[in-house]
């Protein structure tokens, strides 16, 4: 392939089915379905609701050997704060995120002002000890962490680019749908709508000594449609939508609703996506935000969304509606 011309193959755009028979599956997907069969299986026979959460970009190759990618806007602190929530209330989380985007608990610490090392101090004798000021801190996330790992309740699954994704969001569906309606679908990763595919990508790095780049992407298959009608047919789905512009957000958020038909979306502005979301369901559409005092108090919105979704699934699974109070 010529460089700097990645070929255009107009306007189709290809259905699920031969996005998998074209692409092949990420290297550690039989390890991860294992884990999450596993996961399912021992949380099924307890009968404790799973959620699972994706969370963070995916990631969209240019080259084949991987110099160069696009990247989708996501830093998972929407699936890394929820998950925590979500745990608090008994759920068992799957938590499918972004290599090296935030996690739930280690959020705290990994991607602050403060290197690693600045959690650290050593004492009198040289031995390594948490510095004084953290400690008290530290020490209660890392009671949270221990816990919800220690009882098996946290499985951390990553993936890199939109392609890993995929594979993986279509395995673990399925696994989860032995749950029936005790599964939830909390799908906040931010999802590249468009891709080259592998046969039209350059092999290696794209040379610049051609010139301009023209890049055409092909769109990526409509996979919510499979995922609500066949993959995860009777858990709770809620997906995100993001916006930028205020006027579009409601209109694409329902329109979503009506053309996956699963149950709720959940509508985000970039800039005010901490302070203020829309839920929206076939028959509502309601706003939770956080007021003043709360976010001076660091409140996190992901306190409102994860109970009321709670709510939400409490009616689903007990009679497969939704019916909230807030109706
Ligand atoms: C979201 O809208 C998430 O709430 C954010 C969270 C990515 C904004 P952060 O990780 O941000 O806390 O920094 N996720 C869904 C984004 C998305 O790609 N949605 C698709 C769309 O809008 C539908 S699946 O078309």
């Amino acid at each position: 392939m010529p460089d700097n011309q990645l070929l255009d193959n107009g306007q189709g755009v290809i259905d699920p089915d031969t996005y998998f028979e074209t692409n092949s599956p990420p290297a550690n997907l039989n390890e991860y379905d294992q884990k999450a069969s596993e996961f399912v299986k021992y949380h099924g026979a307890r009968g404790t609701p799973v959620v699972l959460i994706t969370s963070g970009g995916t990631m969209v190759p240019l080259e084949n050997q991987t110099v160069r990618f696009i990247d989708n806007f996501s830093a998972g602190t929407r699936g890394a704060v929820s998950a925590e929530k979500f745990l608090e209330n008994g759920y068992a989380v799957i938590f499918m995120h972004r290599q090296f985007s935030l996690q739930p608990y280690s959020r705290h610490y990994t991607h602050s002002a403060n290197g690693f090392l600045d959690y650290m101090t050593l004492n009198d004798e040289g031995k390594i000890e948490v510095n004084a000021k953290y400690a008290p801190s530290m020490t209660e996330t890392l009671a949270k962490y221990n816990k919800a790992r220690n009882n098996n309740m946290l499985l951390l699954v990553d993936f890199v680019t939109l392609s890993d994704y995929l594979f993986k969001l279509k395995s673990f569906t399925r696994i989860m749908a032995t749950l029936g309606r005790s599964a939830m679908y909390y799908l906040a990763a931010a999802v590249s709508d468009f891709f080259i595919p592998v046969e039209k990508m350059a092999e290696h790095k794209i040379q610049s000594r051609d010139g301009a780049l023209t890049l055409t992407l092909d769109q990526v298959p409509k996979f919510l449609k499979p995922l609500v009608s066949v993959w995860a047919s009777n858990g709770l789905i809620v997906s995100f939508k993001l916006e930028t512009d205020g006027n579009l957000l409601a209109p694409k958020a329902r329109q979503a609703l009506e053309k996956y038909g699963h149950q709720i979306v959940i509508g985000n502005m970039l800039s005010t996506r901490k302070r203020t979301v829309t839920f929206i369901t076939q028959d509502s559409e309601r706003v939770l935000s956080l007021d003043q005092e709360e976010l001076d108090k660091d409140v996190e919105i992901e306190s409102k969304i994860v109970p009321e979704l709670i709510r939400y699934h409490r009616a689903w699974r007990n009679h497969g509606t939704l019916d909230s109070p807030y109706k």
